[in-house]
């Protein structure tokens, strides 16, 4: 059996000076890149949000969110400073104008990539914990992946304050290690 980090969202309009900035998004950069340059995983895989220009989720077609991370456009690029080398797989979500895509599991494939190199243990680390870490752990507990969240490498947007503790109990009451 395999262990695989996912990386989820970690790109230019999740940080600072981006579309939709999760405060501190950018501290997690080292945290990620020692996760990804760790030795510790089997497999890697890099997410990121990759919306069409007319997706729901934005405000102009009556969602709660600013346009951010339209596919192709520079605020969906990867953070600068994630190590791409080090990645295997970049996945692609939140890509059907219908649906919010927050989970990495949702019509990407993914549970099919990392069931094909025998993966059981998932690391999760990125942006942003009370959205898409959130979804994406929560769907690998119910596809039944063993799952950790690795604090020192998430960050979330609190549009509430308490959102992200408030995520992370329900991960952990779903059966994640958080720590
Ligand atoms: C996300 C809000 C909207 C996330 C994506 O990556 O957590 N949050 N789209
Ligand atoms: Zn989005």
């Amino acid at each position: 059996m395999a262990r695989a980090l996912i990386v989820v969202d970690f790109q230019n309009d999740f940080t600072p000076g981006g579309a939709l900035a999760v405060p501190g998004g950018d501290e997690i950069a080292a945290r990620i890149a020692e996760l990804l340059e760790s030795g510790g995983f089997d497999f890697t895989v890099a997410t990121r949000d990759w919306h069409p220009p007319d997706h729901g989720s934005f405000r102009e077609r009556g969602g709660q969110w600013p346009v951010h991370c339209v596919a192709g456009t520079a605020g969906a690029e990867l953070h600068a400073s994630l190590p791409v080398d080090r990645v295997d797989v970049i996945v692609d979500k939140g890509q059907d104008p219908a649906a919010d895509g927050y989970s990495a599991f949702e019509g990407t494939g993914l549970e099919r990539i990392l069931r094909e190199r025998g993966v059981d243990e998932l690391t999760v680390c990125g942006l942003a914990t009370d959205y898409c870490v959130k979804n994406t752990a929560l769907d690998a507990l119910r596809a039944g992946f063993r799952v950790r969240i690795d604090t020192r490498g998430v960050r979330g947007v609190d549009l509430h304050p308490g959102d992200s503790d408030t995520a992370l109990d329900a991960l952990r009451a779903a059966g994640a290690v958080v720590d």
